[in-house]
């Protein structure tokens, strides 16, 4: 596995913090430390001390793609699977709470004693991850605390939360490490079920096993770097990101055991870019042509990307999803002069088989006057 990872080590216990890059610093526990993983307490989306109902919502396709159609909106969650994957790749006892309110996470905490507790989040929750450092030091003093997630992108974050450290890019690596245990370890893929509590104007779709598609996780960033792009700079930026699985053998390897756990026969390839990486592609294709594998794939992918392949390509592969962003029409990006004409050629080659639409185009096509899909922007 390549690994990216920058730590800045923040010491509370001394009045003139030690900022580093690259922490070798160990637990002395190792892996007898206990773990608590926590993503950032809800209620999500109120106006609140901690964000508000704009900055915050906790929904893919009410609060983004969806967003449009007001209660006709189809809703559904989504676990923490930054967190999930830490949890499956360490042997340290670790326990996961996933969308606790604040009393939760307080009880947990009082309730059970952990050496490291490790809260994942994004930027916009950074002041909820403030909260939850506070809560810790006074209900559980004598704990280490790591933050991580891309809320670890924010410049001068040591100073605005009490952590003891604060995990930039890929986390496997780094809580392998911090726990003595062999960072290149092979990557155990959890069963992942992609959506979760699926509902449209208030009537709750039935949860058939097998009915939701796993999620599949094969990599992180994207070596493209175009410089808007957070999940890029965060895991390297340009031609750096993280492979999980290099291979397309190893990725039908997962996707076989997922299958069988989960029954299901369509993923949600949870990869920035994952046509780009063509060569695995097309081997995995090939063991799915051997193995008849009818699998549906749900993929983000750039037009450049999707230009690689044929069309029989891409339907021997199950593509029949495809997110791809647009840049808003008010950006100033020069590529976008050409945009309509790589849109074109994108749209002669798609609605034939309609087994394809761009999940974002809703969002943003040019002339809709809005600024585009605001967070998933490719
Ligand atoms: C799934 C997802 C969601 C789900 C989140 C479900 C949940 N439980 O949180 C939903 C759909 C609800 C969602 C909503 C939003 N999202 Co979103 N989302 C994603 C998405 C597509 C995948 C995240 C993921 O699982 N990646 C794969 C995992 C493995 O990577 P990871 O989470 O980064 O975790 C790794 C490291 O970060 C690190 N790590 C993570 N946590 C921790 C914790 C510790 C202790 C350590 C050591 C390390 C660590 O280790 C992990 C393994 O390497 C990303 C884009 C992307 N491709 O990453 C955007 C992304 C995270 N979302 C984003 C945004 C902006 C939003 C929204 C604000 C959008 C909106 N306007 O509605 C909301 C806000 C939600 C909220 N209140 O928190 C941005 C964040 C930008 C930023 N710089 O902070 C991203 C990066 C998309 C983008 N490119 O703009 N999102
Ligand atoms: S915008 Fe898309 S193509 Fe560009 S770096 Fe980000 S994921 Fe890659």
């Amino acid at each position: 596995m390549d690994t990216y990872t920058g730590a800045v080590d923040v010491s509370h216990h001394n009045s003139h913090p030690s900022v580093a890059s690259g922490s070798s610093e160990k637990h002395p526990k190792g892996s007898q430390a206990r773990i608590l993983l926590s993503s950032v307490f809800g209620p999500y989306a109120q106006d609140d001390e901690f964000g508000s109902r704009s900055i915050n919502p906790m929904e893919l396709y009410h609060n983004q793609v969806t967003r449009a159609q007001g209660s006709f909106s189809l809703r559904m969650f989504h676990r923490s699977w930054g967190i999930m994957l830490i949890q499956e790749n360490i042997s340290a006892p670790c326990s996961l709470l996933d969308f606790p309110t604040r009393e939760a996470f307080a009880r947990e905490l009082t309730t059970n004693y952990y050496d490291i507790v490790g809260i994942s989040s994004i930027i916009v929750n950074v002041l909820k991850v403030r909260e939850m450092c506070r809560m810790v030091r006074e209900l559980s003093p004598d704990s280490v605390i790591v933050v991580g997630g891309h809320v670890a992108a924010i410049p001068g974050l040591e100073a605005m939360i009490d952590a003891d450290h604060i995990v930039r890019g890929e986390g496997i690596a780094w809580m392998r490490r911090y726990l003595g245990e062999d960072e290149h370890a092979p990557i155990r893929h959890p069963a992942i079920v992609s959506g979760l509590q699926t509902r449209i104007m208030g009537v709750r779709l039935p949860q058939r096993r097998g009915g939701t598609a796993a999620t599949i996780i094969p990599s992180v960033g994207c070596p493209m770097g175009c410089n808007f792009c957070t999940t890029s700079a965060f895991f390297g930026g340009k031609g750096k990101f993280v492979n999980f699985y290099e291979t397309g053998d190893e990725l039908f390897d997962v996707m076989c055991r997922i299958e069988s756990e989960l029954k299901v026969n369509s993923f949600f390839v949870m990869d920035e870019n994952f046509l780009l990486h063509r060569a695995r592609a097309m081997r995995l294709l090939k063991r799915m042509k051997e193995a008849e594998k009818s699998w549906e794939l749900s993929v983000f992918a750039s037009a450049n990307a999707i230009r690689k392949y044929t069309m029989l390509e891409l339907v021997e592969l199950g593509v029949s999803w495809v997110w791809m962003g647009l840049e808003s029409p008010k950006s100033s990006y020069g590529k976008l002069r050409r945009r309509n004409r790589i849109g074109s050629q994108l749209s002669d080659r798609l609605p034939p088989v309609h087994a394809l639409h761009a999940g974002s185009r809703h969002a943003a096509l040019p002339g809709d006057g809005r600024s585009g899909s605001s967070a998933h922007r490719r």
